[in-house]
């Protein structure tokens, strides 16, 4: 039984390696399934030309199209069925009928992988009676595809540990760099954030699991730097005080540095300090907007000074620190924009481009949630979903037709010229 992967990636043809999701789904599928090769692949071409029994999409939400596109272009040049994972299906499972896919898998996805992955492996198929008893899942029941069916939710994982430790990848954007995860979800609930929800809550490897993961793994690749990919790498402090006192014992330590997502009320002298001992060199956070008024209403727990604070603390223990900024926020006035501009020029250097993007209203968010039924149409299910792409810089940014959310508040027109007017470095807000 052959298996393939690949991430629908939009025109982003930056190559960030195999997806450590797929990394770990192939090596249970292999170790656990007699008969299943799992193969991961960036280049749909050779995927067809692998001519595998059954194909795995993994897509978040703007660049579902691309999602759609890949399914239309192996269904027919293959025919064989097409899995489909990942946040925007998981919020929108409605979503299985817009395009050429026969499974959604909702929510957290490996168990749900093994289990269809038996089901073929045991009916050379995946039929309808026995599909409903696999939990986590979506589909349509009649050939018509009219209807959609869910199961029951699949409970998340209680141990992130039972995961195998994935196979390093090569990753050809910072080729001295191998990813590190040591949780899944966040506490926090910041309302454009889709990760609080997806993941239901917040879930951590253990301290002793991740040691392990890179002196058996990671120090394999020749790397310099670990990076952990988690939404905030340094929760809970105990279990980051655990994991920097295990690095502290082991040979390797200080060969490597440590860098992260953090919160700016996370960041404390104890904690920056405890960082510093294991080479923890560099900070990246979500510091969104220089105006507490729209703080408040979108980031619970920060603030313009908390923000400050931990730019300062960082940058006075030697720490590189790059944050990231948010435009367009429904509300947001011409004030606003000016107060995060100011931010960005007081701290700029020694704050480095952590990402300038344009709020969107992602499925899943507690703003899309929280919008009145009565507007949700306007994104209905058939918007071209890379409208909702949020980066000024990505290829898929489109300047003319992005979803913007504030115009009763600050016209688009205006909002672009400020934009345009050079109040941002140049760089930011890219290609506005
Ligand atoms: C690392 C990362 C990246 C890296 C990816 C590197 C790589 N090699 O994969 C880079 C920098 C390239 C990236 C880019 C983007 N990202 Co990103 N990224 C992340 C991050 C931090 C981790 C992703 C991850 O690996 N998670 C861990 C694994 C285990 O989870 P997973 O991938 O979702 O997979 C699980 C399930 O979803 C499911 N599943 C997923 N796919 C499939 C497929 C099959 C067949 C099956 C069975 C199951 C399955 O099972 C998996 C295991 O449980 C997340 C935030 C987060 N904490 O998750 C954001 C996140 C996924 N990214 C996001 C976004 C928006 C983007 C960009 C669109 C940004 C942009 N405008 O450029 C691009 C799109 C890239 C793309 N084509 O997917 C959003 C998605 C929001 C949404 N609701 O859609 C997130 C959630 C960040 C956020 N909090 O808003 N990203
Ligand atoms: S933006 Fe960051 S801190 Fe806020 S909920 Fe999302 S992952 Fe957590």
């Amino acid at each position: 039984m052959k298996v393939a992967l690949i991430q629908a990636r939009g025109n982003d043809r930056r190559d960030y390696g195999a997806p450590p999701a797929f990394r770990c789904m192939k090596q249970m599928a292999e170790a656990e399934i007699p008969g299943a090769a799992v193969e991961i692949f960036s280049d749909y071409r050779l995927l067809i030309q692998y001519q595998p029994d059954i194909i795995g999409i993994g897509s978040v939400t703007p660049v579902f199209d691309s999602a759609k596109y890949l399914a239309g272009v192996f269904k027919k040049e293959l025919a064989v069925p097409i899995l489909l994972g990942g946040y925007h299906i998981t919020f929108l499972p409605s979503e299985i009928k817009s395009g050429p896919f026969d499974i959604g898998i909702l929510g957290e996805g490996e168990q749900t992988f093994l289990d269809l992955l038996r089901l073929y492996r045991e009916y050379g198929a995946f039929p309808v009676d026995m599909l409903r008893k696999i939990p986590g899942l979506v589909f349509c029941p009649d050939a018509g595809r009219e209807r959609i069916e869910c199961t029951a939710a699949r409970d998340c994982l209680e141990s992130l540990d039972v995961l195998p430790i994935p196979a390093p990848a090569i990753n050809r954007v910072y080729p001295k760099a191998a990813a590190l995860f040591s949780s899944r979800g966040c506490p926090y609930h910041c309302r454009f954030c889709t990760s609080t929800e997806f993941w239901r809550g917040v879930r951590f490897f253990s301290p002793e699991r991740m040691v392990r993961e890179i002196t058996e793994n990671i120090l394999r690749l020749d790397v310099e730097e670990i990076h952990f990919l988690d939404d905030l790498a340094v929760i809970p402090r105990e279990r980051f005080f655990r994991f920097a006192e295990l690095v502290r014992r082991e040979k390797w330590s200080g060969s490597v540095s440590f860098h992260g997502f953090v919160r700016a009320n996370l960041l404390d002298e104890e904690i920056v300090g405890v960082m510093k001992s294991i080479s923890f060199n560099s900070v990246r956070f979500g510091a969104e907007s220089g105006s507490d008024r729209v703080l408040k209403q979108y980031k619970p727990q920060s603030s313009a000074a908390l923000n400050q604070r931990a730019i300062d603390l960082a940058v006075r223990e030697g720490m590189r620190v790059s944050a990231a900024f948010m435009v367009g926020f429904p509300g947001e006035t011409e004030a606003d924009l000016l107060a995060t501009a100011d931010f960005i020029r007081r701290n700029r250097p020694p704050l480095e481009d952590g990402g300038f993007y344009l709020f969107q209203a992602y499925p899943g968010s507690a703003y899309w949630n929280e919008l009145p039924v009565e507007l949700r149409p306007t994104f209905g299910v058939d918007i071209p979903w890379n409208r909702l792409n949020l980066d000024f810089r990505n290829p898929d940014f489109d300047p003319e037709h992005f979803l913007y959310f504030n115009e009763n508040v600050l016209p688009r027109s205006r909002f672009l010229e400020i934009l345009g007017s050079g109040i941002f470095p140049q760089e930011w807000p890219g290609k506005i």
